[in-house]
């Protein structure tokens, strides 16, 4: 009961606020052999981009070195980075995906 003495460690919580998840960037890294096609067909089937989206994504990595991909949960983040490097070996292009904390 309430004082009963019956009860014994019994610690509650509520909190106002839910938390919001982490989010986490997955990075594309340029190569020189990886060839352009490959990284926009990559980027519409594991990033969902639309072909316009996708050339422009790869050309940003082709330029800068690095870009990103999407901003995902991380077990979704690690998925795709799976899914990216599984298909680069796959290919035997050197291609490199990484996960970073937002
Ligand atoms: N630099 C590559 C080429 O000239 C194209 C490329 C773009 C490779 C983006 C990787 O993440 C990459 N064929």
């Amino acid at each position: 009961g309430s004082d009963d003495g019956m009860e014994r460690g019994v610690a509650t919580k509520t909190r106002e606020k839910t938390k919001k998840p982490s989010m986490y960037r997955v990075l594309l890294m340029n190569d020189d052999y990886t060839p352009m096609e490959f990284v926009i067909s990559i980027l519409m089937g594991i990033f969902k981009k639309s072909q316009e989206e996708a050339t422009q994504v790869m050309l940003a990595v082709h330029q800068t070195g690095i870009g990103t991909c999407g901003v995902y949960t991380f077990e979704v983040a690690e998925t795709k980075v799976a899914q990216v490097m599984d298909a680069a070996k796959r290919n035997m292009h050197p291609l490199q995906c990484t996960l970073e904390k937002e």
